[in-house]
């Protein structure tokens, strides 16, 4: 595969003023024509025509009407065009149903549907599929079947044939056409200037009781959008379709977003509140793109964190308001940390906006995404709240109909702000995660805090500089006052000293407050510190912080020294967790353990390999000590996490409920799993069904339960990727990757299928100590079934081949048995670009 460069970038010679395309569907033989009318680009004299195409027959070609012979290749096609304005009409034929890469157009249960990012259009027709080429579509569909959609506004529809027309410019990769027997839950919106939007959420027919929540959460985002950054909707209707054959999340095709429909579909008999809480979550995404994305989109993919980083700060800014502001900061934080920092800590570290790239498909990262939010927030942080409004309203005012840079961004800001960005820009061209060190100083009545920061090399970056940080900082009494408030400091050198004057006394400084910059806080806090932290911090992230740093430092000892559960943590903890005046979801989170791998990076960073078993038994020892210290708590909390009212998806009763998911985890370890299998049995909604059967899983006392669930399931696709993946995900480590291995077996397991592939594959190796197994079963199964998806869908394969990301960190048997798995899959024949790119990579 070839390597792009970012430092390549040229425009396409020409501009597209107009496009119309004619489907004509059909299985095996679907016929595309393409009526396009192209004009010089002013911006450039380079007038080669290159219009790309994969996986197309040409069927004709003219230009003007003359019929022309282009050259084909693999890739696409050149020919020789006028100097001046022409028409170039094409017909290729292409085989939907053949497409088991959900790339460009191919089916899904009968379903037409199609993904073009990043650049599946190019399986559809020739066209020049880049980002900076934007046009407005014309498309007419024919079929026989009832519901065809594309993007736009609906034209004319008759008889076989259903028109639509496109006014706003759009680059190809938001191009979207679906076609099948569909039903819909219809709604109406009113934006806030008066125009009436219809809103149409179509499934397969059976699905429609599970599209309630979707269009709630639609509304919800266009009202926030128009509220909160002053962006309506653009179109007379919007389209969100369901597809259960779908490699990521969700795409926002202009006015037709299509869904996973995991990613949408919910009913409370058949979702978890936290599947609830994330649909919301992706369709404000995805309709927010709809300004950062469409109406703004990027000038190529090196761009990509313009469109994805600003609309993951915006969904999260979303989430918060609706739900529970430090709960949804704690979260993105544990997420940001069990995903973005291995990533960027490992062989797969690039920038937020990286500079080269083999499969741009291999690039939609943790780093590109969140912390490209990461790196929104901070700049809000830095600029505050009002210049971020300012600038945020002149980037859509200087931009809007344009394809752009991070370059363009940030002179918006500089332009709102008068502030030089040229140091902040590192965030985007400087890959890994700065570790920053405290020292403090008390002498007089001053208190100085000194702090450094250092960038560890990563692959082709040996030479990192400062980074501009902001530091949320709050200082405490030591009775637990708060003496100085959250006060902002910009550090911007290495090495940068702050010092607070008139300190009556030394104060315990509560550091990095919200998380106000994405690097590791290397501080040496005492446990008495953090105890304190724990009970007094105002700030709930550091308050949070406080608790999960000794929980880490408990499991640590107990890895390396085999030290006994901390009892006066346990103690410090229970305060909290018992606490009726604290948010229950707060006190979840406050439950809820490092991950295991978490501990494996802490290990190896502080110079001991980690043993993924001993991790295991530290924590499921330290869990037992908790319930067993907690007796006489427990059946208070369940009490507290009991909801009474019918249930809602809410953020308050969803914070309950997790709450008792802990409490729940706990008494397992105590009874074994009897009140798991009474909550089992007694269930009326899917949260409370399956935080018992996971209970009953880790306990290994869940046979009768899993075939009960099975039986009660097997009709609906989506709880059933629940009951793969639970068995496998909380399997005791010595039977997860023979589980796993069994359920490939199993009648309803389809490779082909991302989400049941996912269930199974992705749940293994999310079980830490399962997937690292000393033998290396779990190595060996992942790597041959990535094998066997990489010939049928290369993009999900490679995508789940990060799994291997941290294999240098391990001792060097397992390290072995990791290159072996990666060399065996590295070698197959016919490997895909996808694969080798990101195998090449995880290599080193
Ligand atoms: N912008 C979308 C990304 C996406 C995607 C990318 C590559 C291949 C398939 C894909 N499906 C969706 C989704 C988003 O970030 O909103
Ligand atoms: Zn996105």
């Amino acid at each position: 595969p070839q390597t792009v460069y970012l430092s390549d970038y040229t425009p396409f010679g020409f501009v597209v003023e107009r496009v119309e395309l004619t489907f004509r569907l059909a299985p095996e033989s679907t016929r595309v024509t393409s009526r396009i009318r192209f004009a010089p680009n002013p911006e450039t004299t380079d007038r080669t025509f290159f219009l790309h195409g994969e996986e197309l027959r040409l069927v004709s070609a003219r230009i003007d009407g003359a019929e022309v012979t282009p050259d084909v290749t693999e890739r696409g096609l050149t020919c020789a065009v006028p100097d001046a304005a022409f028409t170039w009409e094409a017909e290729v034929e292409i085989a939907p149903a053949k497409n088991t890469a959900l790339e460009g157009l191919y089916m899904s249960n009968g379903m037409y549907c199609t993904q073009c990012e990043a650049e599946g259009f190019r399986k559809i027709t020739y066209y020049p599929d880049r980002p900076d080429v934007m046009a407005s579509f014309d498309v007419r569909i024919e079929s026989d079947l009832p519901v065809m959609l594309s993007n736009g506004n609906p034209g004319a529809a008759g008889d076989g044939f259903a028109e639509w027309h496109d006014p706003w410019p759009k680059p190809a990769y938001l191009f979207a056409l679906v076609a099948g027997e569909l039903e819909a839950r219809s709604d109406t919106f009113t934006t806030r200037s008066g125009t009436p939007v219809d809103l149409n959420l179509w499934v397969r027919p059976g699905d429609l009781p599970k599209t309630e929540w979707g269009l709630e959460a639609l509304k919800k985002s266009m009202r926030w959008d128009e509220e909160v950054y002053g962006r309506e909707y653009d179109l007379d209707v919007f389209n969100i379709v369901a597809v259960d054959d779908f490699n990521m999340g969700a795409m926002e095709n202009k006015g037709l977003n299509i869904f996973n429909s995991s990613a949408v579909l919910a009913s409370p008999d058949t979702s978890t509140d936290a599947n609830f809480e994330r649909i919301e979550a992706i369709i404000a995404h995805e309709y927010f793109h709809n300004w950062t994305g469409n109406r703004i989109t990027c000038r190529d993919w090196f761009q990509l964190c313009l469109k994805e980083g600003l609309t993951v700060f915006r969904d999260s800014q979303f989430t918060a308001d609706m739900r529970s502001a430090p709960v949804k900061r704690i979260g993105d934080v544990i997420d940001l940390r069990a995903r973005q920092f291995p990533e960027d800590q490992g062989p797969l570290s690039h920038p937020v906006r990286p500079d080269s790239f083999q499969e741009i498909n291999n690039f939609y990262t943790a780093t590109v995404y969140e912390k490209g939010a990461e790196v929104i927030g901070m700049l809000k942080r830095l600029v505050g709240d009002d210049d971020y409004a300012k600038a945020l309203d002149l980037y859509f005012e200087r931009h809007d109909g344009q394809a752009c840079t991070i370059e363009d961004w940030l002179t918006v800001f500089e332009d709102a702000t008068g502030r030089d960005l040229s140091q902040f820009k590192r965030w985007y061209t400087q890959s890994g995660t700065p570790r920053l060190s405290v020292e403090e100083r008390y002498e007089g009545s001053d208190y100085t805090l000194t702090f450094r920061q250092h960038t560890p090399t990563t692959p082709g970056q040996d030479e990192k500089a400062p980074q501009v940080l902001p530091i949320a900082v709050g200082l405490l009494s030591p009775n637990g006052d708060e003496v100085v408030p959250t006060t902002l400091l910009e550090m911007t050198e290495a090495e940068q000293s702050f010092t607070f004057p008139n300190m009556a006394s030394r104060p315990v400084p509560s550091l990095l407050r919200g998380f106000s910059a994405p690097v590791v806080l290397e501080r040496e806090a005492s446990a008495e510190q953090r105890a304190f932290l724990l009970a007094h911090d105002t700030d709930p992230f550091c308050r949070w912080e406080a608790g999960r740093g000794l929980a880490r430092a408990a499991l640590m000892a107990s890895v390396t020294e085999g030290a006994a559960p901390d009892v006066a943590y346990l103690d410090g903890l229970r305060q909290v967790v018992a606490d009726p005046a604290l948010d229950p979801a707060f006190r979840a989170l406050m439950l809820q353990m490092p991950t295991q791998s978490e501990l494996a990076q802490a290990l190896a960073e502080a110079g001991t390999t980690p043993d993924p078993d001993a991790i295991f038994a530290a924590q499921e020892a330290l869990m037992r000590a908790m319930a067993e210290r907690w007796q006489d708590l427990l059946p208070d909390l369940a009490e507290q996490a009991r909801v009474t009212q019918p249930y809602a998806p809410d953020a308050a009763q969803s914070g309950k409920r997790a709450l008792g998911a802990a409490v729940l985890s706990l008494q397992t370890r105590l009874d074994g799993g009897t009140a798991a299998r009474a909550q089992f049995d007694s269930a009326d909604n899917m949260t409370l069904r399956l935080s018992a059967l996971g209970c009953l899983v880790r306990a290994d006392a869940a046979d009768d339960a899993l075939a009960a669930f099975e039986a009660a399931w097997s009709h609906d696709r989506l709880v059933m990727d629940k009951w793969f993946g639970i068995q496998i995900m909380l399997a005791p480590p010595a039977k997860a990757a023979d589980r796993a291995a069994e359920l490939t077996g199993h009648p309803a397991f389809e490779m082909t299928n991302p989400n049941r592939f996912r269930a199974v594959m992705g749940a293994l190796a999310s079980n830490h100590a399962g997937f690292h197994r000393a033998d290396g079963a779990g190595y060996d199964l992942l790597a041959h079934w990535l094998g066997k998806l990489d010939a049928k869908n290369p993009q999900t394969a490679a995508r789940m081949a990060t799994a291997f990301q941290t294999w240098r960190r391990y001792d060097a048997d397992r390290r072995a048995r990791m290159q072996t798995a990666l060399r065996t899959l590295r070698d197959r024949p016919g490997l895909s670009g996808d694969m080798s790119e990101m195998v090449g990579r995880l290599l080193g």
